[in-house]
């Protein structure tokens, strides 16, 4: 059994913006209530069917890995990401988990030192302290009365089910019901340092290699210029997406002026332009827009999505592993927004080839019908962890070896500095 029968069946209608529940069984009268059905719950069956793990040690492992160039977004600028994976080891198998915190607390509240803190002293204490035989179904549970720490909570989910997959000898992806052996791939192109011409210059570049649509980070004073100069240039036909990381204010002019002028742009989808918590400014604008809203920070659970569908807040969402807690709330939302007709598609936060292989698989499964923030390797790093993922003809192959499909190579972890919490 994978871990997604009880799916809604695949009839779903995709992309069509209207939010209305009338394709879901309206035998009841509560039918704009889109919260979660616990029958398509996910949560409960991550690894089913997979042997249990006896736990023999945890390992935080820390890698530095400078960027091949900066990555700047409306929260800050950054050359180097920090990598902190999780290892999880039992007599036969290890598994791994990146948990993809950035060094400090600007995209959520989480940030790397403290992910690695309360992995120490607080999650993996409280998931073995029940004992140290389990399965990755018992991650979220046994976490749940712990609060937030999604990221860091992820990546113990992710290692735990990779260390029963590689023990089975399965590949995440066919655990996941995945129906795609490779998915398509855009590619998420930071402020850069040099303005518009060097925009334009590196979205030329991408399209060269083949990336299948574009998606650039907008913030106040970098908008409406640049993304109206991508256009001339590159025409109206080239799939085009921006994402604003919270960084506009419904209450100011001159912001809502800016949304409205790249409203104009025939843009894919516009990424979170409020704050993560500012989900009825959302509701408000989104009407009077033909971009559809996606939402990236604002969507924490399947019932954030529920919320925010409802509300009118998105027609969008982005998922990302890290920032929901794990593949079992992605499956959830992914489960929310299918019944309701919203795509999903699969974020990325600048993962080595660890998390990478985890959003691949991910990005493979029913309901991920955009393409993901999937990149290359190269886009991200002169060399990656792990053996590299390559673009081809705009796609990314879904790794099919034992669990996420990839290891990080011995050499790269040598400098690697490691905590043992436990073995
Ligand atoms: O908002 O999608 C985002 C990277 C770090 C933090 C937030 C975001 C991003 C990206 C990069 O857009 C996506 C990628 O990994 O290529
Ligand atoms: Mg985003």
């Amino acid at each position: 059994m994978s871990a997604a029968d009880g799916a809604p069946a695949d009839d779903a209608r995709h992309g069509n913006g209207d939010n209305h529940a009338d394709d879901a069984d309206n035998s009841t009268d509560n039918s704009t209530d889109h919260r979660p059905d616990n029958s398509t719950d996910h949560r409960r069956h991550i690894g089913d069917g997979l042997p249990h793990i006896e736990v023999t040690g945890v390992d935080l492992v820390r890698v530095e890995m400078p960027l091949v160039r900066p990555f700047t977004t409306s929260f800050g600028r950054q050359t180097v990401r920090e990598a902190l994976l999780v290892r999880v080891r039992t007599a036969t198998s290890t598994g791994w988990g990146e948990c993809v915190t950035p060094a400090a607390p600007v995209y959520s509240e989480e940030f790397t030192d403290g992910a690695a803190l309360v992995l120490r002293d607080h999650l993996v204490p409280a998931l073995l302290g029940q004992g140290h035989r389990l399965s990755a179904g018992a991650v979220g549970p046994r976490l749940a009365h712990l609060r937030g720490h999604p990221m860091a909570k992820a990546a113990l989910e992710v290692a735990v089910l990779d260390a029963q997959l590689r023990a089975a000898g399965t590949a995440l992806a066919q655990h996941l019901g995945a129906v795609r052996e490779r998915v398509p791939a855009g590619v998420s192109v930071g402020i850069p340092d040099g303005g518009i011409e060097e925009l334009v210059h590196q979205v030329a570049g991408y399209l060269d290699e083949g990336y299948l649509r574009i998606k650039v980070k907008v913030q106040p004073g970098f908008d409406v210029a640049p993304l109206t100069r991508l256009r001339e240039v590159f025409g109206d036909a080239l799939p085009l997406q921006v994402d604003a990381n919270a960084a506009y204010h419904a209450g100011d002019a001159a912001h809502l002026a800016a949304l409205d002028g790249l409203d104009e742009l025939g843009l894919e989808l516009l990424e979170q332009p409020f704050g993560a918590a500012r989900l009825r400014d959302h509701a408000l604008h989104a009407p009077a827009w033909h971009t559809p809203i996606c939402l990236d920070e604002s969507i924490h659970d399947a019932a954030d999505a529920a919320d925010a569908i409802t509300m009118g807040a998105c027609q969008v969402v982005n998922i990302k592993l890290g920032r929901v807690g794990g593949l079992s709330e992605s499956l959830a939302i992914r489960d929310v927004c299918r019944a309701q007709g919203v795509p999903v598609w699969c974020g990325g936060m600048l993962e080595t080839g660890v998390g990478r292989a985890a959003n691949v698989a991910l990005a493979a499964c029913a309901g991920f019908d955009l393409p993901a923030d999937t990149s290359a390797s190269n886009r991200y790093w002169a060399q990656d962890l792990t053996e590299p993922f390559h673009l081809e003809d705009g796609h990314l192959t879904v790794p099919t070896g034992p669990g996420i499909g990839r290891t990080p190579r011995s050499e790269a972890l040598e400098d690697a500095e490691v905590e043992r919490l436990l073995g």
